[in-house]
């Protein structure tokens, strides 16, 4: 059947070794080579990669910045034209790309086969939203003057992208700065260099310029390197939120450099307030799917489940059976629900904090004895303020409210800081109006899960400290990659060029 050829090809890919070197220009770099492992089994190395010296990311930047007028004054036209060749290329690439997702990421198969469509929607849909906002637009103005805005690039951009959408995350931030007419310097996470090395062939083999598209897989001190720098002219950064903060910090630290953007998008203490009125087994599916999809590896994902005390005692006892059915394990296997960690460090983290909680366990799973697994974990919390930080795997806290306190319980996950997402299972209208109107979120979900947020009709992204925007897969992302030019002419004065009239 098709299905045994993929998963036979799957198997048949990722057991080949892989290979990713930077490139600078196009060209490989010299240096050593490294492992790269799968959190699956950390003991079977994928392949290897070959990160970027610091000399690696001096030249790149030189060679971006030579080629920054060039590309910004390429027509729109033709950098949408390589996104959408970009886009065809990974859909004719995706068996392969989604096995280095299962086996570099250790994603599940069907979060790989989401993973490699995002990538593919967002070359689509920033190649659309670049045609349609990049033309020079006409401005009203008193009769004898011309006023043109037009939007062009910045200059290099640093793309430092995460693990946990190492395709999707990593295409989104470098097309949108590439679309706008920049060129582009990209740090893939450290974990995660093999799937953006492919990314980065393809994306040279749709026409980008190998002197405008380079890559620099590597460590913090790679990241440092491009953010000190002032050959960086704006930064596409996710990750945590102190990351964020110090990536703030080095782009001001220079009082001679130029002001140059940071969008960020970082973590969330992401809640879903459930009322007596709410189905039970939609709330069940919905809460299993946000807290325990993708190992809880996803910032969008549900920490704190605040349920109505009423009903609190039959969604914790259906969610218990809910959970029993979750399959753990190995992310090749098509049965498997919940794969990996993505590396020991996340997983030694997870692991201490659920055993300090152990007193105030409600329900968890067992885990494969190999591979960095975290067996899915429910908590009972006496209070929102009790979740102490955002933790990035599949751990779901629980707390239960009143009647009457719907208003004071989002304020109080409104005071944490964050506002990424929230959920609301609810069947009164007037609750999911109140909760509208009074959240400090980028994305409610109501009465539905609170991940999977789709490009072109999600925008996704928080604020507070869950980022700056704008949103990914949104109308005004590619706005925040480009300066805006205003152009007055008069038109009447003596000077006037009589061909503008
Ligand atoms: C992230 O985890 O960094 O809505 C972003 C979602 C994804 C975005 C998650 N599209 O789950």
């Amino acid at each position: 059947t098709t299905l045994d050829a993929t998963l036979s090809a799957i198997a048949e890919i990722g057991a080949k070794p892989h290979a990713a070197t930077a490139l600078v220009s196009g060209q490989a770099v010299s240096g050593t080579a490294r492992a790269v492992v799968r959190p699956a089994d950390p003991s079977q190395p994928i392949g290897t990669v070959i990160e970027a010296s610091s000399d690696d990311v001096a030249r790149a930047l030189i060679a971006a910045d030579a080629a920054a007028d060039r590309w910004a004054a390429t027509p729109v036209e033709e950098r949408a034209a390589c996104l959408e060749r970009l886009a065809d290329l990974l859909e004719a690439h995706r068996l392969e790309l989604m096995v280095l997702c299962v086996h570099e990421a250790g994603k599940t198969i069907g979060d790989a086969v989401a993973e490699i469509r995002e990538a593919v929607d967002f070359c689509r849909y920033y190649a659309v939203n670049a045609r349609e906002q990049f033309r020079p637009v006409s401005l009203p103005g008193p009769t004898g003057e011309l006023n043109e805005l037009r939007l062009t690039g910045r200059g290099t951009f640093a793309c430092i992208s995460p693990w946990n959408f190492p395709l999707a995350i990593f295409i989104g931030q470098v097309t949108a700065a590439l679309v706008a007419g920049n060129p582009v310097v990209a740090k893939p996470a450290p974990q995660t260099p093999l799937i953006a090395f492919r990314a980065v062939q393809l994306a040279h083999e749709a026409g980008i310029p190998a002197d405008v598209l380079h890559f620099l897989p590597g460590g913090p001190d790679v990241g440092a390197a491009l953010t000190a720098s002032a050959a960086v002219h704006g930064v596409a950064f996710t990750g945590s939120t102190g990351t964020a903060r110090a990536i703030a910090r080095s782009l001001l630290s220079d009082d001679s450099r130029p002001l140059v953007p940071l969008i960020a998008e970082t973590g969330g203490l992401n809640a879903m307030i459930v009322d007596s009125t709410a189905l039970p087994e939609q709330v069940v599916g919905d809460v299993v799917t946000s807290a325990f999809r993708s190992a809880g590896q996803r910032c969008s994902a549900l920490r704190l489940l605040i349920v109505q005390e009423d009903v609190a005692d039959r969604i914790i006892h259906m969610l218990k059976g809910a959970m029993d059915a979750l399959v753990l394990g190995d992310p090749a296997d098509i049965r498997t629900d919940v794969g990996p960690v993505i590396d020991a460090s996340a997983h030694n983290k997870l692991l201490a904090y659920r055993q300090s909680m152990k007193a105030q366990w409600i329900h968890t799973l067992e885990a494969p004895h190999t591979g960095l697994f975290v067996p899915p974990t429910l908590i009972r919390l006496n209070a929102i303020e009790d979740l102490s930080q955002e933790w990035f795997g599949p751990i779901l806290h629980v707390v239960s409210w009143k009647a009457g306190e719907l208003d004071s319980v989002v304020a109080r996950i409104n005071a944490r800081g964050y506002g990424l997402t929230m959920g609301l299972h609810s069947r009164v209208a007037e609750t999911a109006e109140r909760v509208k109107s009074l959240a400090k979120v980028g994305n409610l979900y109501v009465n539905r899960s609170m991940i999977g947020a789709v490009v072109g009709s999600q925008p996704f992204g928080g604020e507070g400290l869950s980022g700056t925007g704008p949103k990914a897969g949104g109308p005004h992302y590619l706005l925040r990659f480009a300066s805006e030019r205003t152009v007055s002419v008069d038109t009447t004065s003596a000077g006037g060029n009589a061909t503008l009239l």
